[in-house]
């Protein structure tokens, strides 16, 4: 089901774009918990991470990392390390049912997390 992310990825809806690929859209979370605080999406609709599998989106799943670490770098928290998230269903708090990989830098981060 569309969300407000195929909004995003169709332009229907502003937001702050920082990386772009065929398949993968990256841009700034609206409501930052870090100073470095990047949503990395695919552009189909995939609600959650339960429905990944290897066989079927395993190049896509290299993909984000891919540009994970190329926009880690851009930002300049490579070397000192960030957090990627993937919250998956009611328990982890997951909002927008179109799967996105959440990229958190800028700061120490604890753990566990609450
Ligand atoms: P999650 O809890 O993992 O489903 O996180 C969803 C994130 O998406 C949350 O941190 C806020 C962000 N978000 C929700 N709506 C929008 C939007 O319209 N634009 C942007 N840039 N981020 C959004």
């Amino acid at each position: 089901m569309a969300t407000i992310f195929s909004k995003i990825i169709n332009r229907e809806i502003p937001a702050d774009i920082v990386y772009e690929t065929e398949n993968v859209l990256a841009f700034r979370d609206i409501n930052p918990q870090a100073p470095v605080h990047i949503l990395i999406i695919p552009k189909i609709e995939i609600p959650s991470a339960r429905e990944i599998n290897g066989k079927e989106h395993g190049q896509l799943l290299g993909e984000m990392f891919d540009v994970a670490n190329e926009i880690a770098k851009k930002e300049g928290i490579f070397e000192e390390g960030f957090r990627l998230v993937f919250n998956s269903g009611p328990n982890a708090g997951q909002e927008v049912y179109h799967i996105h990989m959440h990229l958190l830098g800028g700061r120490k981060f604890k753990w566990p997390p609450g």
